[in-house]
């Protein structure tokens, strides 16, 4: 647990702790990266709901996208691992002590291309963990190659077209299995905050794809990634309202367009519809609406699909509640006549 002596004057949340305490290093990436503004919401998100750093586990592959977790949360636990295995490294983590709270970061390329084979399996799994893909629709380390979320048609800097279909993580995502899926842009603060907040209260894996524009390689016309183009065709399902189960104020909503869903602790997620009938709690309605606004061209955001009570991973292999990784070996450990009685069993 982070100790914490609140200075006088300072602001601090919760649990006594400055915004100070939730940064990381300074950035390298490029200025204006959608990636950098999306360390900045986590940052937020995590001094806002009180999360205690040191319970915190970040996990990523290789890109400019899985570099970002450098920049945020400096004292949390952190695994820079393989190109696209992040997933299988986190399932370990997360399966050795379940008390963290996972965060995987990756991009569109190591998610879709090379860690396609690990994302489906984590995706059907249900492994508490939040799993943002921070999507620029090409590999921006490599110096902006098309990745496969680029969508049909689209340019690169060079001149040349896209021409194979884009992979949709998010219908993916909701087709598998995993319980909280959404899809915002990192330009939008107010609606990216709102989503990892409500991503801190569930149980389960929160898949956000984050529509993030690589400035440097995919931000020019013809490019359906550029932050032009996403402004243009972002189309919000509605306002995402987050109130934590320790701030639980009165919100001013009209409830006949306004769905409540409440959290695992408590919480309550607010979404107020826009698109007349949408129902986050229907799989084959997010599905539908996904592809239909993908056939208009358009980026459907918000929170698209949640499921709040199918058991996690951790949950189905009966995971004793003390970490297994503190567990004393005398605990873990079969006894000789354990073993024996297994042996015997084998003949
Ligand atoms: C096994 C392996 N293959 C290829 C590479 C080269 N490589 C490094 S990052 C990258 C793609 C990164 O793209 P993405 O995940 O979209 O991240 P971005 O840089 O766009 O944020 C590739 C192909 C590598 N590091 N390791
Ligand atoms: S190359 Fe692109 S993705 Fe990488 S840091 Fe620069 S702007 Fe971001
Ligand atoms: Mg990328």
């Amino acid at each position: 647990m982070t100790t914490a002596t609140p200075q006088p004057g300072k602001k601090t949340n919760r649990i006594g702790l400055e915004l100070l305490t939730y940064k990381g290093g300074k950035t390298t990436l490029c200025a204006g990266c959608g990636h950098n503004a999306i360390s900045e919401r986590l940052v937020e998100a995590f001094y806002e709901m009180g999360v205690d750093p040191q319970r915190v586990i970040k996990l990523s592959g290789i890109g400019c996208s899985s570099k970002s977790p450098a920049y945020f949360l400096g004292s949390s636990h952190g695994f820079n691992s393989v190109h696209g295995r992040m997933p299988s490294v986190g399932t370990g983590a997360v399966l050795a002590n379940r008390q963290l709270i996972a965060l995987g970061v990756s991009g569109d390329g190591d998610t879709g291309a090379i860690g396609i084979g690990q994302f489906v399996h984590l995706m059907r799994r249900n492994l508490p963990i939040i799993y943002i893909i921070e999507d620029n629709g090409c590999y921006g380390l490599t110096k902006g190659q098309f990745s496969p979320t680029a969508d049909l048609g689209s340019r690169l800097k060079t001149g040349v077209v896209n021409d194979l279909p884009p992979i949709d993580t998010c219908t993916l995502a909701i087709e598998l299995g995993a319980t909280l899926v959404a899809r915002s842009f990192s330009g939008d603060k107010k609606q990216l905050l709102a989503i990892l907040k409500a991503a801190l209260s569930h149980r389960g894996t929160c898949m956000i794809d984050v529509l993030s524009p690589c400035v440097t390689f995919n931000d020019h016309d013809g490019s359906t990634k550029s932050y032009s183009h996403v402004k243009d065709h972002d189309e919000p399902l509605g306002d995402v309202t987050f109130v934590p189960y320790f701030d639980d104020i009165e919100v001013d909503y009209d409830p006949g367009t306004t769905q409540e869903v409440t959290m695992h602790d408590g919480s309550r997620l607010l979404l107020k519809k826009v698109a007349e009938n949408y129902d986050p709690t229907h799989k084959a309605q997010a599905l539908r609406l996904l592809r239909e606004t993908a056939e208009r061209g358009v980026f459907a955001t918000g929170i698209l699909y949640v499921e709040r009570d199918r058991p996690s991973f951790v949950d189905l292999l009966n995971i004793v509640d003390e970490p297994l990784a503190t567990l004393p070996l005398e605990r873990v450990r079969p006894s000789r006549e354990a073993l024996e009685t297994i042996m015997e069993s084998l003949r």
